[in-house]
């Protein structure tokens, strides 16, 4: 645990400062954007379609528009020919298919919850009222929700128009990049091969701040609120597909209750909250219920991973071969594509892997859309390659903490190029892993695990490891480009020096959570030497922080913090001419320390930077030819990702005889770099555990066979609560990232990357005495104790959409479905 700092600090970078925005965001002295009110503000509710594949045939408005309150009514023919398309900024491969979204259908919809008209009254109420009185004609089509099937010669098509449902083939193969041996060499004279079928069930990011968004027409311009990630993007974006002059246009992003990714896309809803108010010239707002968000804000994860390892009987890894279908759901969306193709640097994770070959096709299926949640690709990545090392080691008879050892980087070998091309630059997974055992006292519960097993105990303890990496930091901008993105990966900051010393800071981060305003004024502080409390975040408004390309990717220190430590930079260096002039001194002769210039050798003669802001403000004594200003601007584009790293245990106690599972202890030990807040950090690590957790043990979004998602609230779809959770133990190791001035590695998604495996392979290793090789997650009691008692599977996903298919890969390891082997 963190010991919060209170007492006055000197070095802020390390301290555990509480968090300055929380006084707001938790006493309710904020506007969340559904708190705004604007004169004159109508009020929007979207029909939605209740069908997964449908033609739609006709649409009666007439009702509707006659109902107490109701303004207009919209359908997609009234917007056809300006709505453009939701966009999609990452064409992974040039001839990747993207057959375009319109925010309203037109003339068809793909996807339960799809938006197909939108009324307009003067209170919320009247609108959701009278979407019962329009009329749709729908001419069914099949729906289309396994993703094996939809690329089979033969299935319906989602979108009539394109060839298959396969949007696109993603390749890498280590032997051809360049980066590795040939992976058929590997596969044919692998000593040992296990193969196995991981299946990553469709998650919602499930935030807490359902999406809202407020519109202001003012003649040419447009002021637009929403509860977004990337008010930058999205004011890019928005001119782009609405044809609006960037410098009309304005975004917002108040205060947002949380996003986990699920806030990234540009969704129909601001598109058609736009059009609607420029349509009517009136301030329009939507806010969506809980239950319209489950449905309709985009979903993650939802892949078939089938993968084999090879390796010598030594335990030494020769090869590794994944091959990924991933749901993109009916439409791309923003990065929805690019989601998995990231998966591709991760797989070979911390290991020396020599050959690798990475293959993903991107399907249609006529459910939600998919993109980022909180990982984004790399939890797919670590929790396939953390459960195969598992089944490697069974296969082998080794313990599998040895197997890791066997195989991973050590710490003299960094930096390191991994067979999928990336330079890890810093790392030391010895010592993490050391701290970890120790804290979790390891050998204690193994011992205990044999007692039980020996005793035949009903209650069976499992114990799972996750050895994880992983890149975060988005990134090189070139290497972006490489990979077809639409955008870079810079960030953006200013420093404004204000006369009394107090000081603001402009970042283009846009944080909904992760305590920005505190960590990144730590930073300030100690660079210009003020007071903590004296640093302002100004953030998440395109006009007063113009440029920036905003949060998500664990980006925002390992970027956005390091322009704000090049801007602060630049501040001392123009104070510092001031203070030469006001010291009548030379400024080669100048220190700067503890927000102080003083003259080397000349006890005494000194001046603040808060003198030199006022000299800056007066401006009646600066040198000649210097300007009026200490304020600076800074963007950086960072040489490299970072690769936060650490080792997290689990134990588990699974009751045999119901399927119960209990997370009995838990330990985590992360190397994030430099920690700038430790505080900040394990909130972050926490919030990330569980949600690494509900994967492992709880969460699935379910469609039916008709593709209605039957987990549609949160009755159905299971979010832990704190009482579902252990307390857990985390710690620190601190391996500074070589990469950029401060040593910062990103930790936001971190504990959701690492936990998913760790708890899976302890419940699997509780039940390896039963003869079970994988459960499928989640592992819902009832999935427990079918694997315990070999029942055939016949749970809540196989028994609707069969959306994984049915078939086991051939293993040498043992079944691939979870049933017994
Ligand atoms: N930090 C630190 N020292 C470090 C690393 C980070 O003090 N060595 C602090 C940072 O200053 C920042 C926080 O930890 O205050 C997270 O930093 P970073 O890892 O840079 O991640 P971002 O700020 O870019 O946040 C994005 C990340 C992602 S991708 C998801 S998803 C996620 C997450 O953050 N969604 C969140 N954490 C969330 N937390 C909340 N409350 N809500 C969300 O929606």
């Amino acid at each position: 645990m963190t010991a919060v700092e209170d007492a006055p600090v000197t070095a802020e970078i390390g301290k555990a400062r509480r968090r300055k925005e929380d006084a707001h965001l938790i006493t309710g002295r904020t506007t969340w954007t559904d708190n705004m009110s604007l004169p004159g503000m109508l009020h929007l509710a979207i029909l939605r379609s209740p069908m997964a594949h449908a033609k739609i045939t006709a649409i009666d408005t007439t009702e509707a528009k006659g109902r107490t309150g109701v303004v207009a009514v919209f359908t997609g023919q009234d917007f056809k020919d300006v709505q453009g398309d939701v966009p999609c900024a990452w064409p992974v491969t040039p001839d990747m298919v993207n057959p375009g979204a319109p925010a309203m259908a037109v003339t068809q919809v793909n996807h339960v919850g799809e938006c197909v008209a939108v009324v307009v009254a003067r209170t919320k109420v009247e609108a959701q009222d009278a979407l019962e009185g329009i009329d749709v004609d729908y001419e069914p089509l099949p729906p289309v929700l396994n993703m094996e099937e939809a690329i089979k010669d033969g299935s319906p098509l989602v979108h009539g128009h394109t060839e298959s449902n396969r949007s696109y083939t993603w390749p890498f193969e280590s032997g051809a990049a360049g980066t590795g041996a040939p992976i058929e060499q590997a596969l044919s004279e692998a000593e040992v091969t296990v193969k196995r079928r991981f299946i990553q069930q469709r998650l919602i990011p499930a935030f807490m701040e359902p999406r809202s968004v407020v519109v202001q027409p003012s003649g040419d311009n447009v002021t637009v609120w929403s509860t977004t990630q990337i008010p930058h993007i999205l004011r890019v974006m928005l001119a782009l597909t609405l044809g609006i002059p960037e410098q009309k246009l304005r975004v917002i992003a108040p205060d947002v209750g949380g996003g986990f990714g699920g806030k990234i896309p540009v969704t129909p809803e601001e598109i058609i909250s736009v059009l609607v108010a420029r349509r009517l010239n009136k301030p329009v707002k939507y806010t969506e219920s809980r239950s319209e968000s489950l449905m309709s804000a985009h979903h993650g994860r939802d892949q078939i991973q089938d993968i084999t390892i090879t390796a010598k009987r030594d335990g030494t890894v020769t090869g590794l071969d994944v091959h990924l279908l991933a749901d993109m759901g009916a439409y791309l969306r923003l990065v929805g594509p690019g989601v998995p193709v990231l998966g591709a640097f991760m797989f070979n994770a911390i290991y020396k892997i020599p050959a690798y070959r990475f293959v993903c096709e991107g399907i249609f299926t006529t459910k939600t859309p998919t993109d980022a949640y909180r990982g984004a690709g790399r939890p797919e990545a670590t929790y396939a390659i953390e459960r195969i090392m598992d089944e490697l080691a069974v296969e082998l008879g080794m313990d599998p903490m040895e197997l890791r050892r066997k195989n991973w980087i050590k710490h003299e070998e960094f930096p390191f190029t991994t067979v999928a091309g990336l330079t890890y630059d810093s790392g030391n997974y010895e010592t993490a892993t050391d701290k970890a055992l120790e804290l979790m006292r390891w050998d204690e519960l193994r011992a205990e695990q044999k007692r039980r097993r020996d005793a035949k105990d009903p209650v069976q303890l499992g114990l799972g490891i996750s050895t994880f990496t992983e890149m975060c930091g988005l990134a090189p901008s070139r290497v972006l480009g490489s990979l077809d993105y639409g955008a870079g990966g810079w960030e953006h900051a200013s420093i404004r020096m204000l006369p009394t010393g107090k000081v603001e800071v402009v970042t283009g981060a846009s944080p909904h959570g992760q305590g920005h305003e505190t960590a990144f004024a730590q930073i300030v502080a100690d660079r210009l030497g003020v007071a903590w409390e004296d640093v302002e975040l100004i953030h998440g408004d395109t006009a007063s922080s113009p440029r920036g390309l905003d949060t998500y990717g664990s980006r925002s220190l390992a970027v956005g913090g390091i322009a704000i430590v090049k801007a602060a930079d630049k501040v001392i260096e123009k104070a510092k001419k001031i203070a030469a002039h006001l010291l009548e001194a030379n400024e080669d002769d100048l220190d700067f320390a503890g927000g102080k210039f003083s003259v080397k050798g000349s006890p005494g003669s000194e001046v603040g930077i808060a003198d030199v802001a006022l000299a800056v403000f007066a401006a009646h004594n600066l040198p000649d030819g210097v300007e009026p200003s200490i304020d600076s601007d800074a963007a950086y584009d960072p040489e490299n990702f970072s690769f936060p790293h650490g080792t997290h245990l689990c134990a588990v106690e699974v009751d045999t005889e119901t399927g119960m599972t209990k997370i009995r202890r838990y330990v985590c030990v992360d190397d994030v770099g430099t920690p700038i807040n430790p505080l900040i950090i394990e909130g972050q690590v926490h919030g990330g555990l569980a949600q690494g957790i509900a994967q492992a043990l709880f969460e699935e979004a379910v469609f039916d066979e008709s593709g209605n998602l039957t987990t549609g609230t949160f009755v159905d779809y299971t979010l832990p609560s704190a009482a579902d959770l252990p307390s857990f133990t985390t710690e620190r190791t601190e391996t500074p990232a070589t990469s950029n001035p401060l040593g910062v590695k990103g930790v936001g998604e971190a504990g959701t990357i690492a936990s998913t495996p760790a708890v899976m392979n302890a419940v699997v290793d509780a039940l390896r005495p039963f003869g079970v090789s994988d459960i499928q997650m989640p592992a819902t009691p009832e999935r427990v104790w079918r694997a315990v008692h070999g029942a055939e599977h016949s749970d809540r996903a196989e028994a609707g959409t069969t959306a994984y298919g049915g078939s086991s890969t051939d293993s040498k390891g043992g079944r691939t479905d979870g049933g017994t082997a």
